[in-house]
């Protein structure tokens, strides 16, 4: 990849590694093909086109019917932040042919089980929450152990909107209760986010060629901050229920929109119950605290629920432990019901090759 290209990349997020990466894929796409394939960031998907970001412009693309196929495979799909190689046809209309294996990912599962891609090669994941009926220690801790689950290197920082509406008081509060309570490897921020000030309390985690994420419930104020950050009206915001503070569903879909800073961010629609795609590690990361105390448990398999001499809870929030226990009850059933996927879809395979061998001795062959 030419150094004009890769300066043009960079602010909207390209790293060394992921252009590499997009070297590789090219070069073993070039066998036998005349037309060069181009780098580009995805900034919206839709269920049959893309929107794909050049450095320079926004252009509309196709999804290769291919490349999707074989990516849902491996349950995966193309995603907002994802870095893709696009062919012109002679009409000029862009086709994604190839996607880079992301540096990091944040995935959700659906009430089936399924996996569903959030956005991919982030650095920084707003957890967004309002001060008022929002608030929600337990679905925090629950973004936190989503974003634990993306890959190392993704950041997650707390950000509590509507500091304007819950007093500075009960801001500082709820704060300081939510930082002791998470540790200091996730920094809690309350702002107001329709205040134009806000853009430079987050500017440290939206440095050039970073992505930032904004994710939470509707109506906590995502669209506000990302109109705020980039210090124009971009996305629709909507009013909130005032009786349980929850809002329409205003965004319907993710986009990635480039900072005047240098940064990007995506919004995202909200999600009405968040499950993440864990695993006992992720788990662990997001719950450092726990494991790191569990050392002095008296008996070396606590589980920390009635064991005497347990150092996990005699220190952790007991509302923090009880939803780290429900998380990893979460995490085994969904653990689970993905052997018992594994096992049928062997039986289906069993159970064809016998019905194919049976079509063939009564055939004769
Ligand atoms: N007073 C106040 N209102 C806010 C703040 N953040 C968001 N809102 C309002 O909350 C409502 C929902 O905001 P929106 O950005 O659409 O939430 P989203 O669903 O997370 O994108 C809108 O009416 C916003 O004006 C804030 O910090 N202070
Ligand atoms: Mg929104
Ligand atoms: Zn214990």
């Amino acid at each position: 990849m030419h150094q004009d290209v890769f300066d043009r990349l960079q602010p909207i997020g390209l790293t060394p590694a992921l252009m590499r990466a997009l070297e590789t894929l090219g070069s073993t796409l070039a066998h036998g093909d005349p037309s060069p394939a181009e780098p580009a960031r995805v900034t919206e998907v839709h269920r049959e086109t893309a929107v794909l970001h050049d450095g320079g412009a926004e252009f509309p693309a196709r999804l290769h019917r291919r490349l999707v196929t074989a990516l849902s495979a491996g349950g995966n799909a193309i995603a907002v932040g994802d870095w893709v190689l696009v062919q012109r046809d002679p009409s000029g209309m862009a086709t994604i042919i190839a996607r880079a294996e992301p540096q990091s990912q944040i995935v959700r599962r659906d009430a089936d089980g399924l996996r569903h891609v959030v956005v991919s090669n982030i650095d920084t994941a707003f957890l967004v929450m309002g001060l008022d009926g929002d608030f929600n220690p337990r679905r925090i801790e629950r973004y936190v152990a989503l974003v634990s689950a993306a890959g190392s290197g993704v950041l997650p920082v707390v950000v509590l909107t509507k500091r304007d509406w819950a007093g500075v008081a009960v801001a500082i509060d709820e704060t300081e209760a939510l930082q002791r309570r998470l540790g200091q490897g996730v920094p809690v921020h309350a702002v107001d986010g329709t205040a134009p000030a806000t853009a430079q309390v987050l500017a440290p985690y939206l440095r050039a060629g970073h992505t930032a994420v904004l994710l939470g419930s509707s109506g906590a104020g995502k669209s506000t901050l990302t109109n705020t950050l980039l210090g124009r009206t971009v996305q629709d915001t909507g009013a909130v229920r005032a009786t349980d503070s929850r809002g329409k569903h205003t965004t319907t879909y993710r986009s990635l929109h480039r900072l005047p800073g240098g940064g990007c961010v995506v919004d995202t629609p909200g999600v009405r119950t968040l499950r993440p795609d864990l695993d006992a590690e992720a788990l662990a990361v997001a719950f450092n605290d726990i494991d790191a105390l569990a050392a002095q448990c008296r008996f070396r398999d606590c589980r920390h629920q009635d064991e005497p001499g347990c150092a996990v809870r005699a220190a952790v929030d007991p509302d923090r432990l009880g939803n780290w226990h429900k998380l990893g009850r979460e995490l085994r059933r969904d653990s689970m019901n993905a052997l018992e996927r594994r096992e049928q879809l062997s039986q289906w395979k069993a159970r064809t090759r016998e019905g194919r061998a049976r079509a063939k001795s009564k055939r004769g062959e």
